[in-house]
């Protein structure tokens, strides 16, 4: 509390002085009587004193409490400006979907095959702005047909050699699938193939590859390095396709990655295929683009559509990758459950119920 002592001897000079120095809620403490000190006093006129207080600390401490209530004021009013903003959002989604059903309908349908719902409401945007009425149901799987792209195959290079390498995380089915292709080129279209395997980690896994080589009667060579790769791919120079098997990678690691990228280089492939469970959801794919999504020229290859109904990790993926489709894969049966992306059809089985 801020205290002062005025003497003058004009009682309204004095408040006025207290006014503009202390404010307009300044306390009186004390009005009297005084007299100048030493003789002379004695004989004048006795003189106003006042003494004047100024509570400053309750004065700010109100201060205080008035913007901490003003500040819980503009944060209220914010958070009702954007719930009103949301509330506007939801009733506008809502009046699309009562205008048109058609839109939920297929949304809904989309979202059951696990398609982002991102990429859900793209495809259905599209699909209505070409809707003229009619058939909706062929719009959508046009739409989505743009969206997947023509699929690109193995396509032997008359007179060139092919070397496929097989990418993709541990038990997506790079063995299998390597295997079902070796058996295509090899035994139904005669081809000269060789076998190559860098997966040297698990001991099942080469014994695997080898029982396929066996059987089919393919070469089959084992790798430790990337130098050891190349100098067996040398080798294997009157092959028409040479199919480099690699090690299951999680995506996480990321010194397997880069191995394998090594063995990338070192191969120069004319076909490079990532594969991708169906069962991967949209987190699990963008994952395993964060590892392989440097990789130059990779296709992709889906398996085990035989163990979901939810085709859209396809579309999904396509979408993160942009890269082009190859094969699907829909079962276990060497050389049976492999072919390549029929486009209408899997368009078709992710826009019906
Ligand atoms: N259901 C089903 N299983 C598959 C398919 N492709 C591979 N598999 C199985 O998935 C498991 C792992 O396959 P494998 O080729 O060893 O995977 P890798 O670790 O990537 O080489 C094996 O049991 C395969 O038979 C498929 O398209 N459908
Ligand atoms: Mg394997």
């Amino acid at each position: 509390m801020d205290v002062k002592h005025y003497v003058g001897d004009d009682m309204r000079d004095i408040m006025d002085q207290i006014r503009t120095e202390m404010g307009s809620d300044a306390i009186i403490l004390h009005t009297g009587k005084t007299r100048k000190k030493g003789l002379k006093g004695w004989f004048s006129k006795p003189l106003i004193e006042v003494v004047a207080a100024h509570d400053r600390t309750a004065n700010d401490k109100q201060n205080d409490v008035d913007s901490r209530r003003l500040q819980a004021m503009e944060l209220q009013l914010s958070g009702l400006h954007s719930a009103i903003e949301r509330l506007a959002d939801i009733k506008q989604n809502q009046s699309a979907a009562e205008i048109n059903p058609i839109y939920s309908k297929y949304i809904d349908i989309l979202s059951a095959h696990d398609v982002n719902p991102d990429i859900a409401s793209e495809i259905m945007d599209k699909a209505m702005a070409i809707y003229k009425g009619g058939d909706m149901q062929q719009c959508v799987e046009d739409v989505i047909k743009e969206y997947l792209g023509q699929p690109v195959p193995i396509s032997l290079d008359n007179g060139r050699q092919s070397v496929i390498i097989f990418l993709g995380p541990t038990g997506v089915g790079k063995t299998t699938t390597l295997a079902k292709l070796a058996a295509y080129y090899g035994i139904q279209l005669g081809k000269k193939v060789a076998l190559i395997t860098a997966d040297t980690y698990r001991i099942a896994a080469v014994e695997q590859l080898r029982t396929y080589s066996d059987i089919m009667q393919l070469p089959l060579s084992v790798v430790y390095s990337s130098n050891e790769l190349k100098q067996e791919i040398g080798r294997y120079s009157d092959a028409d396709i040479i199919m480099i098997d690699t090690p299951g990678r999680s995506p996480n690691d990321i010194d397997g990655i880069n191995d394998i990228k090594d063995l990338i280089k070192a191969s120069e492939p004319t076909d490079v295929f990532l594969l991708v469970s169906a069962s991967f959801n949209y987190a699990a794919c963008q994952r395993l683009w964060q590892r392989f999504g440097d990789i130059e020229d990779i296709r992709l290859l889906f398996t085990k559509l035989d163990e979901t109904d939810c085709w859209g990790t396809i579309l999904n993926m396509r979408h993160i990758s942009r890269r082009p489709l190859s094969y699907i894969t829909d079962g276990q049966v060497v050389p049976d459950d492999i072919k390549v992306v029929d486009v209408d059809a899997v368009a078709a089985k992710i826009a019906r119920d």
